[in-house]
């Protein structure tokens, strides 16, 4: 099979195994080439540390596009996780002139969790994310994500299928081709995403783990794009991205806070990826 470069956009958190710092490894294990972008460059990540450093890096980016342009460097697919508010058009920029024919965009809006926004953005930052989603081959937000994309107030809990699904329909109306919705629940012992392709809505679920932890979100979204890189269907990958956010959790020390052990879970990543090519 020929190698396929992914770039990925996002922060490097130094610490707190999120960000670049999972998507390096888990897109790798994936057998993915992975290039970075850095959106910007943290001590640490704003959830749950109470102090960071915080340089944007977002004037570094039509440098580093020329660059690859004149080089002739282009990918097979894009993955956007955090960036800042300034950096959309840039992104959209090297999305475009920096791509092969028929290159993959994965976005996973990641700006916000738990109803609310992170630490650092306002309110008028979704609807500049909701730009990044016009186009986008999968856009993967959780439930309070989603919401805000479409300006509507975050519902956590008590919601029935057709309220997922209207987002769904929602989300894909804002030009989106496919949607992965995480942290869909309609029984409180299962965690899942919706998967929707613009005309059917497909779900998955896992037993739901004790812990919440930070950073699943971005292993998700690693594993959910290398997987579909490596051949999986949508579902599959969905599947696979739960199974090993799972196992991350469950191999995470109880005092281990600011992130997940996905360290652990890679070797199950590799094996189940051999295991389609079987
Ligand atoms: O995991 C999402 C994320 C990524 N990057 C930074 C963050 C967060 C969540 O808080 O703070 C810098």
């Amino acid at each position: 099979m020929a190698t396929r470069r992914l770039l990925t956009i996002q922060d490097v958190s130094c610490v707190g195994q999120c960000s670049v710092t999972v998507a390096l490894p888990v897109v790798s294990a994936c057998g993915i080439e992975c290039a970075v972008l850095p959106s910007a460059v943290l001590s640490n990540h704003t959830g749950g540390f109470t102090a960071w450093t915080f340089r944007d890096l977002t004037d570094d980016i039509s440098g580093i596009e020329a660059q690859w342009h004149r080089q002739k460097i282009d990918f097979d697919a894009f993955y956007t996780g955090y960036v800042c508010p300034s950096q959309i058009d840039p992104i959209l920029s090297v999305m475009e002139h920096c791509a092969k024919p028929g290159a993959l965009r994965f976005v996973d809006p990641a700006m916000a969790d738990n109803g609310r926004l992170y630490a650092g953005f306002d309110d008028s930052f979704p609807k500049e994310m909701a730009r990044l989603c016009v186009g986008a081959d999968y856009i993967l937000p959780n439930l309070t994500e989603a919401a805000l994309l479409l300006g509507r107030e975050p519902v956590l809990e008590g919601y029935d299928r057709a309220f997922i699904e209207d987002i769904c329909a929602g989300l894909h109306g804002l030009g989106a081709k496919n949607v992965v919705l995480t942290g869909v629940s309609f029984d409180e012992g299962l965690l899942g995403s919706a998967v929707y392709d613009g005309k059917d809505v497909k779900y998955d679920f896992n037993p739901r783990e004790k812990r919440v932890s930070h950073g699943t979100g971005d292993v998700y979204a690693s594993v959910f794009a290398g997987a579909v890189l490596r051949g999986l269907s949508a579902l599959e990958a969905a599947a696979l991205a739960a199974d090993i956010v799972c196992a991350s959790i469950r191999a995470t020390d109880d005092d281990h806070w600011y992130g997940v052990s996905f360290e652990r879970a890679l070797p199950e990543l590799v094996a189940r990826l051999a295991v389609h090519d079987g």
